[in-house]
């Protein structure tokens, strides 16, 4: 009898402990609710701008929590709050201080203030910029708006799993990782699994076999649109069912269930993390039946479009309402004939829900008080600096009147504090008196101080940012050992693997023929199939890879074939890579690589430099524009010391050109953000980049004899551009300024001419307008000619300066026309 009893014994005590976790499951899912529900009344009532919330997708999450583990990564959307605070990495107070934009990144910790509501983060980085130990904490990479876009980066954090699981080379890195163990959460709307970033990272996911976990939170509607306008079959693993994995053929493993069944779910996430973990086999679970009680967001009203019946299904299959049923109806009989339940009544629920919507009400009221009164506290000494001013100034009916105005306002912003001391200094401009020194300071200090708070982390801020890195020079032999210059890549290449156990080089031809110029010929050979891989025609996936697996402590270098098709990754570049830092303040960084090849070599397509498209999207990555080899291979050995983003432009006609081959391939280090004059010259100075210089160093030779004497700077990084002001020294002394490349009519030609002109005060050393010399605006046309009549031409090039020469003195240089 002793025996029987210690079972029941444990079985009730078993029970007890499943209870409390449904139990405080169910208070997650509750606060989580209250959180959506006051979250919409904060923007409708004005205290928030924008709100979109986790409502209907509660109760998958509590099951995907529970499969989720210390060390993995979750790359997903902005329904996953209740996942996060199942996780323990948002509170209730945190997700209203994000709503209201709190900029501090101890109340806000996502982002401090920057991204809206609903788009989450961990922290992978210390203060420094070090890294974390990512094994020791839940991480979740930070979330995007664009539908979709969450999709490439999580190939590559599931990626880096396989990585630290097979390769040796990173067997060490073990604050990155445990043995491969970590899986890779994904989560998307059903609406959004029409992109194709969608589709391509599934694909690529199945050839990779890469322990990816993939949640659809299916409402059967995208804002307005419902799932038959999105979908094929209005099913989104109906038609993936291709992917399924089969007894000899690898693939997909794919669950389907519904989003308010509790039990279900937790089963089913629960095998599902276990294949993916076990096996790294990436697994989808198609989540059904979901809601949006409140709509889509704060912006619409969903009665506009879901008819009655949906409206009511909806309320009928609300996930939390149905767990609460099956909390109710619940019933247990033990072997002693004992009936166990969770509740014993519907009033202990209610008083669970009522201690809910307390406990939300309270974190809502501290997110606002500490989100306002550090704004209430500016006001205060605006307004008693105005008071000061006031008293001495002769204007002071107008200062009073904006002090009122400031004092007046209930919930007001920084915006306010600075719109009304800055108005009001203008009052004050012919006056003096010291008190207006105070208001001047006053609103300095508070311009600096926003632009800590709104324009900081666009770039690394840590003693690792890349223009840190010192020049090291490329060494020599005596005798001069001319090469083809790839081979300047390719040995460079070689000693960085070497170097580096942790890089890892990627791309379309980039394994086993060592790509398309052979600059990594025989590397894959020598590192293996997971240093130097080729991977499918998938450029923003490539890129997303590359971002993923530099957030987990690799270092990729992620090659895209030509320059022409970075336009296919550029979304990402720009979306995600770029704002990686920002949109963090600075608590995650992918130090990715990018490689690729332009600029002239033929036709439409494979003679692209489209610099101005590219540098104005990605502004947070470096975009380097190497003249040859050598100085390309001498980036890549600076941004590996390094800890951020950066696109290399390699010229796509330089590979069979030759350069000397230097003797410390993978240590000399060309650096960041700094002009190289290539020529002294005392006419003209022409700032050009990539293989157009080189025409430019051609054209030299034949302008000297008609006596002009240019001097060339080669641009070398156009992100950042010429941090020491090298371009605005030489037009002191020359007076002109033409800038050549061969990009479109006021592409990056227009940038590095605000740059010189405008920010170097170029302006000041000129005699004669500052010209660009540039392509055509169309494409470059295929064959010779269409180079030549597309591309700026040595011909081109010796007439405009000549035309500028002829311009400053028309006697000594005679027009050619
Ligand atoms: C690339 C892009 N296009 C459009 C939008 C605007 N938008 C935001 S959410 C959304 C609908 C997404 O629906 P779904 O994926 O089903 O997610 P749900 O909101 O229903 O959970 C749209 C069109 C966007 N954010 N990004
Ligand atoms: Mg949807």
């Amino acid at each position: 009898m002793l025996q029987e009893k210690q079972t029941v014994n444990k079985q009730k005590l078993s029970f007890e402990d499943f209870k409390a976790e449904v139990l405080n499951d169910y208070k997650i899912a509750k606060i989580s609710r209250e959180c959506s529900l006051l979250g919409r009344r904060e923007v409708l009532t004005g205290k928030a701008k924008f709100g979109i919330f986790g409502d209907g997708k509660e109760i998958p999450q509590l099951a995907m929590a529970k499969a989720f583990k210390i060390g993995d990564f979750r790359s997903g959307y902005y329904r996953d709050q209740t996942f996060m605070m199942a996780i323990g990495e948002l509170t209730a107070q945190q997700f209203f201080a994000a709503l209201y934009a709190h900029t501090d990144i101890k109340a806000d910790p996502m982002s401090a203030g920057r991204q809206m509501g609903g788009h989450f983060a961990t922290h992978s980085l210390n203060e420094d910029g070090t890294w974390k130990d990512l094994t020791k904490q839940y991480n979740s990479s930070s979330d995007i708006s664009p539908t979709a876009a969450q999709m490439p980066r999580l190939l590559g954090l599931a990626q880096a799993s396989k990585i630290y699981r097979t390769e040796k080379s990173v067997h060490h890195k073990s604050t990155f990782s445990n043995n491969g163990n970590e899986v890779a959460w994904g989560t998307i709307g059903n609406a959004s699994t029409s992109e194709g970033l969608f589709f391509e990272t599934i694909n690529a996911a199945g050839v990779l076999q890469v322990p990816i976990l993939m949640s659809v939170w299916d409402d059967e509607y995208g804002i307005s649109v419902h799932a038959k306008h999105q979908t094929t079959k209005e099913s989104i693993s109906e038609i993936l069912k291709g992917f399924q994995r089969e007894k000899d053929k690898e693939g997909y493993e794919i669950f389907v269930v519904n989003g308010w069944d509790y039990v279900q779910l937790i089963d089913i996430y629960s095998k599902a993390a276990k294949i993916a973990r076990e096996e790294h086999v990436p697994v989808l679970i198609h989540v059904k039946e979901l809601t949006q009680p409140q709509g889509h967001s704060t912006s619409g009203s969903h009665e506009r479009y879901k008819g009655k019946k949906r409206l009511n299904w909806e309320k009928e299959h609300d996930c939390i309402t149905k767990m609460r049923n099956w909390i109710l109806d619940f019933e247990l009989e033990t072997e002693t004939g004992e009936v166990l339940r969770f509740v014993n009544s519907e009033e202990e629920i209610i008083i669970l829900e009522k201690e809910v919507k307390k406990e939300v009400v309270i974190a809502k009221r501290n997110a606002w008080n500490a989100f306002i009164n550090e704004i209430k506290a500016e006001v205060s000494t605006a307004c008693q600096i105005l008071d000061k001013v006031a008293v001495k100034s002769k204007n002071r009916a107008f200062i009073i009147k904006y002090k009122k105005e400031l004092t007046s306002i209930i919930e007001p912003s920084r915006k306010d504090v600075l719109s009304m001391t800055r108005k009001s200094l203008r009052f004050l401009k012919d006056e003096d008196f010291a008190e207006k020194i105070l208001l001047q300071n006053f609103i300095k200090e508070s311009l600096k101080d926003a632009s800590v708070k709104f324009s900081s982390h666009l770039n690394s801020e840590s003693e690792f940012k890349a223009i840190n890195v010192s020049e090291k020079k490329p060494l020599y032999t005596k005798k001069k050992a001319l090469v083809d210059a790839r081979i300047i890549m390719r040995d460079n290449f070689d000693a960085l693997l070497k170097k580096y156990p942790e890089v890892v080089i990627f791309g379309e031809d980039a394994g086993l023929i060592g790509d398309v110029n052979q600059g990594l010929e025989g590397l894959q050979e020598k590192y293996g199939e997971i240093r130097v891989s080729d991977t499918g025609i998938r450029e923003a996936t490539i890129i997303g890879q590359g971002i993923g697996l530099a957030m987990r402590g690799l270092r990729p270098i992620a090659e895209i074939q030509y320059l022409d098709y970075l336009l296919y990754a550029l979304q990402i570049m720009s979306d995600d890579l770029a704002t990686l830092q920002y949109r963090t303040f600075g608590k995650q960084k992918a130090p990715l690589i990018i490689r690729t090849r332009g600029h002239r070599l033929e036709g439409i397509w494979h003679a692209g430099s489209p610099m101005g498209g590219i540098i104005n999207n990605v502004r947070g990555i470096h975009v380097l524009v190497p003249r040859n080899m050598t100085k390309a291979a001498g980036f890549y050995n600076t941004l590996l010391e390094g800890d951020e983003p950066a696109l290399v432009i390699e010229c796509l006609n330089g590979y069979r050109l030759k350069e000397e081959l230097p003797i410390n391939l993978g240590e000399f280090k060309i650096p960041i953000g700094q002009v190289e004059t290539v020529k002294k010259g005392t006419d003209l100075t022409v700032v050009s980049y990539g293989s157009t210089l080189r025409i430019v160093e051609k054209v030299a030779l034949e302008l000297e004899q008609v006596a002009i004497n240019i001097e060339i700077i080669d641009v070398q990084s156009l992100l950042p551009f010429d941090l020491n002001h090298d371009c605005v020294k030489s037009l002191a002394k020359t007076n002109k300024l033409l800038i050549i490349d061969e990009d479109v009519p006021g592409g990056a030609s227009a940038y590095l001419l605000q740059e010189i002109i405008e920010k170097q005060n170029g302006y000041k050393y000129l005699d004669s307008k500052p010209a660009t010399l540039t392509a055509k605006a169309h494409r470059t046309a295929y064959g010779t000619d269409g180079d030549y009549f597309s591309k700026p031409s040595a011909e081109d090039i010796f007439e405009k300066i000549h035309e500028i020469m002829h311009e400053a003195n028309p006697t000594k240089y005679k027009s050619l026309y």
